[in-house]
């Protein structure tokens, strides 16, 4: 069984010294672990393409780690992605059948960055965008960004929304006043992140991106980040709002028109079946989290999953066809 994964990472030179630096720092105080993480995040060469071989895993889509350049100042974004992109671009050349490519784009700017994207999409032969999260605390509602998203759903390619940290104010009144670590952790990888990602969505979807853009995709890893946890009650509270402020379309049709979702490392069969029940087979794909999540436990949870053989191999690998192209 053919088996394509979305949400697994990679690093640069320019993105560790720049704007990874704090980021790759704090991960790396993070115990022996750690060491290892960052050596695999900055291989997209014969050592993964091993790994993967290994494991049973056939296409990786590459992604540059969180935070990319969301944070950083628009002209160091645009120099830091553009190099990614090149890089990438080289390690899918050299290994076409394992690697494909999401672009890093200077979100910041965004009128260069739907230039950016498209030379990707069009030049390079990437299959979408990643984006993380929000730009220094705007988000994609935002018509600021409207250029990225009319050039993606243009282009027919999806923007994969990966978390990222809170803004510093969401830090500081939802998130502070543990242990430094006990932070990272519930506003990030064990929470926060989540939380964030799944209201960025609610933001996109609240904001009416989703009805001037009805044919955009976009993608969020995790099993969906909570949202199909919370979806009757939300669904059900839209409802009830006064028309100016209720969406256009009942909320779960969004979940089901114009989002997709992977496992993001969230190998949990309790979650799975919440997102199963809530989207359907039909946009659920596999995902590692590489390095932070390993090949051979994702591919062992797909196995396991209780689904037809039918959904598993459109989990595995031909929702991601038709959506990518590859
Ligand atoms: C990620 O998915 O990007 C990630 C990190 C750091 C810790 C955990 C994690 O960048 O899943
Ligand atoms: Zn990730």
């Amino acid at each position: 069984m053919r088996t394509i994964a979305l949400e697994e990472h990679f690093t640069t030179p320019a993105f560790v010294s720049g704007p990874g630096k704090a980021f790759i720092e704090s991960m790396a105080k993070g115990g022996p672990g750690a060491a290892k993480i960052i050596a695999q995040l900055a291989d997209i060469s014969d050592a993964r393409v091993a790994e993967m071989d290994a494991a049973g895993l056939d296409m990786q889509v590459l992604s540059l780690n969180a935070p990319g350049v969301e944070q950083a100042d628009p002209e160091e974004a645009i120099a830091v992605a553009r190099d990614a992109n090149d890089l990438l671009a080289a390690a899918v050349r050299k290994h076409p059948k394992h690697f494909a490519g999401f672009a890093s784009l200077p979100v910041g700017a965004p009128d260069q960055a739907a230039l950016e994207l498209e030379r990707c999409a069009r030049q390079l032969g990437f299959k979408g965008a990643n984006i993380n999260g929000h730009n220094r605390g705007r988000y994609l509602d935002d018509p600021f960004y409207a250029p990225i998203l009319e050039r993606a759903e243009a282009l027919g390619v999806p923007i994969y929304l990966h978390p990222t940290m809170p803004p510093p104010a969401v830090m500081q009144a939802s998130y502070g006043g543990f242990h430094p670590a006990a932070t990272f952790m519930i506003a990030g990888p064990g929470w926060g992140w989540h939380i964030e990602t799944a209201m960025h969505i609610m933001r996109m979807i609240l904001g009416g991106v989703f009805d001037r853009f009805p044919k955009l995709q976009v993608v969020i890893g995790h099993m969906g980040e909570a949202l199909p946890f919370m979806m009757p009650r939300i669904e059900a509270q839209a409802a009830m709002l006064p028309p100016p402020a209720r969406p256009k379309r009942p909320l779960g049709d969004y979940l089901r028109q114009n989002l997709h979702y992977t496992f993001g490392g969230f190998n949990y069969a309790s979650t799975f079946q919440v997102l199963l029940s809530t989207v359907g087979a039909g946009r659920i794909m596999f995902s590692v989290d590489y390095p932070y999540g390993s090949m051979a436990a994702a591919r062992e949870f797909l196995e396991k999953l209780p689904v037809s053989d039918a959904e598993r191999a459109a989990i595995a690998h031909s929702n991601a066809e038709k959506l990518l192209g590859v």
